[in-house]
């Protein structure tokens, strides 16, 4: 049987996420997106509360939280500010690498960590010239005696300018293609170098950074699963990761939708509040079908990994077909609001300039139809298991 009813458990941490959006993040989103604010109390208060790193396993001191738990409280903090959103979920896709090919003697210091204090990982795959094609990056990691010796560049690092450690993918097998990358995790004090933190059109609470590795040196024991396997581990991660992409997504167009139908019912043209208008009526109904369906999608991508069954066609439905909804619905909404939705008084030219990078962070709206059609034209059986990943 097919349920969507919530158990209290989920309803519990829906609220929890939700209180949470309301009170801390909502009061503070456009002033932080205003001047670039980093959330540091927010990112504080959700770690003390647990929602910074629901996804920890309990042998590593977190709740162990299900992806679908997960995207229940990303839908609820993005519809609070996804910058902010997107900072506190960053340790997940960080984390996400590490819990699925790395040693019990690295996840045990590197997620315990994070239990352990309000600290930040970073996810390091696209370069300056390698960000659709993953295979094309050029940072290199070169074994020397008891010792990785890493040299490169990584850009778009969310989070990267505060992060204790990284995870990073660079070329073993300069050669081998996709199949010589392999992934590590680099502590910060190794010597990695923030060059650049880039001023963005949205989300602008979140920080993004350009990271570089000089010669940096680390442990033997820091490569993650096996070496030339990294690329593997990285779209396995992305899968796990795009549902909470999704749920932002889902979140972004759900408080786009709540502003416009609020000031449809306050605006008066032509004697009547617009909401009496058909022309917006419509427009409100086809919002309100989106927002719905990428919340099912993205749901469903998450239970699939709950039940550990591969989910990459599923997620990249979710992720874009979620980001597009809400690049559409925010730019619905401004039209709602007319003239004033396009002034900075008003909320929603924000949640218009955050819902962007949705269509463009963790795999671009492209890649994702690129994803769904390889999967759509070489089908694999809808119960194939998800995949070793070392
Ligand atoms: N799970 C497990 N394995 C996977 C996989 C998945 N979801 N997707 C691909 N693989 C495996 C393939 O099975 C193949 O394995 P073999 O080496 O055994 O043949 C290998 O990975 C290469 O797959 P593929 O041929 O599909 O790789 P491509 O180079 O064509 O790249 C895309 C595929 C474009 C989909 C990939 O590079 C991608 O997702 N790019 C976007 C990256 C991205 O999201 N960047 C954002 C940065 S994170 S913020």
């Amino acid at each position: 049987m097919v349920d969507f009813t919530l158990t209290e458990e989920q309803q519990s941490i829906r609220e929890l996420a939700h209180e949470f959006a309301e009170k801390e993040i909502r009061p503070v989103a456009w002033e932080y997106d205003r001047d670039g604010t980093w959330p540091q109390q927010i990112i504080e208060k959700a770690w003390e509360l647990g929602l910074l790193n629901g996804f920890l396993p309990s042998e590593y001191g977190g709740p162990g939280l299900a992806v679908f738990d997960g995207v229940l409280v990303g839908e609820e903090i993005a519809w609070g500010c996804s910058g902010i959103g997107t900072s506190l979920s960053c340790n997940k896709l960080a984390s996400t690498p590490i819990m699925l090919a790395a040693s019990e003697r690295l996840k045990k210091d590197y997620l315990g960590r994070l239990s352990e204090a309000p600290l930040l990982a970073s996810f390091c795959l696209t370069e300056p010239d390698a960000g659709s094609d993953v295979s094309g990056m050029k940072t290199t990691a070169v074994r020397k005696c008891d010792k990785w010796v890493l040299n490169g560049t990584k850009t778009f690092i969310t989070n990267g300018e505060y992060a204790n450690w990284y995870t990073v993918y660079a070329k073993t097998d300069r050669e081998a293609g996709h199949r010589g990358i392999s992934c590590f995790i680099v502590p910060r004090d190794a010597g990695v170098t923030v060059d650049k933190h880039e001023d963005k059109m949205g989300q602008r609470a979140s920080n993004t950074a350009t990271v570089s590795f000089n010669d940096v040196e680390i442990p033997l024991d820091h490569l993650v699963g096996e070496e030339n396997r990294g690329f593997k581990i990285a779209m396995m991660t992305l899968d796990h990761t795009r549902p909470g992409v999704a749920g932002m997504a889902t979140g972004v167009a759900r408080a786009a939708l709540e502003f416009a139908v609020d000031y449809s019912k306050e605006r008066v043209q032509f004697g009547v509040p617009i909401a009496m208008h058909q022309a917006i009526q419509f427009m409100i109904a086809d919002m309100a079908t989106k927002v719905h369906l990428a919340r099912l999608a993205t749901w469903q991508s998450a239970v699939l990994i709950d039940q550990g069954k591969r989910n990459t066609i599923e997620s990249s439905h979710a992720k874009r077909f979620a980001a597009d909804i809400a690049m559409e619905v925010t730019t619905d909404a401004v039209q709602i609001y007319g003239g004033y939705g396009f002034i900075k008084d008003y909320p929603v030219e924000k949640l218009m300039r955050d819902a962007k990078i949705l269509q463009l962070y963790e795999g671009t709206a492209q890649i994702q139809r690129l994803v769904i059609a390889r999967e759509v034209l070489l089908p694999r059986r809808v119960d194939q298991p998800a995949p070793a990943a070392a």
